[in-house]
């Protein structure tokens, strides 16, 4: 497969702002991370992550774009799943899409009234992922913005959740399991929100 076009490495964001940088700098974790502004439905990448729901047969957003792209066999796939919990994710064939796999993960809606909660949902979305992924020898995949969109998730906070967790895959048992994590980015509001919690977990070796 060839690699994913004009990826922005987190090394390329500086400077660090000190006093909120509570992660030590790993060239290895750094070099495993990477943010891209694109339609996901492009990336050839072993696996996408697709910001489904409990449903797991489709909707808007990115995963009408994700459905539309990838054909009639995705959402047929799909019904023999049976659904998802919230914070689960399910793994299937990409169909028409140049990638390999589509990993589908039902991200909370947003509780502003309960956003503890809401934080442990969206760090299992993104630990569950990986998880699945590599069960797949999957060793490149590009997320979405998992319930940023019609799902409410401040983008700030979530990409926190999201850089934590990765960061923490990524340093454990089974990070060498994978070659590259991309974040894909759609809109403005995330890619300024990856700009600032980028280099605060990946700062510069
Ligand atoms: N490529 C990459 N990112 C995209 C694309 C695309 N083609 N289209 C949208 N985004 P959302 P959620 C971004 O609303 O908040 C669906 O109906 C978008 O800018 O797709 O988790 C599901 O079926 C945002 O940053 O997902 C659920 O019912 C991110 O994708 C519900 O929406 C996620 O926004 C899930 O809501």
């Amino acid at each position: 497969l060839p690699t994913v076009p004009e990826l922005y490495f987190s090394t390329f964001l500086t400077p660090v702002e000190k006093d909120t940088t509570s992660f030590l700098p790993s060239a290895k974790v750094n070099k495993a991370v990477g943010i891209i502004r694109a339609d996901i439905t492009k990336l050839k990448v072993d696996a996408i992550v697709n910001a489904a729901n409990k449903s797991l047969l489709g909707g808007g957003g990115v995963d009408g774009a994700i459905h539309r792209a990838a054909g009639f066999g995705l959402l047929k796939e799909c019904r023999t799943l049976g659904g998802c919990p919230t914070g689960g994710a399910k793994i299937t064939d990409a169909y028409n899409l140049p990638c390999k796999k589509v990993i589908h993960t039902v991200g909370p809606v947003y509780d502003d009234d309960d956003s503890h909660e809401s934080r442990g949902y969206l760090k299992s979305c993104y630990t569950e992922s990986l998880k699945r992924a590599v069960e797949n020898e999957c060793r490149t995949i590009a997320f979405s913005c998992i319930s940023t969109g019609i799902y409410g998730y401040p983008s700030g906070k979530a990409a926190h959740v999201a850089c934590r967790t990765i960061r923490g895959f990524l340093e454990g048992p089974d990070g060498d399991k994978l070659d590259k994590v991309v974040v894909c980015l759609f809109e403005m509001k995330d890619v300024e929100a990856y700009k600032r919690a980028l280099p605060k977990h990946f700062p510069p070796a």
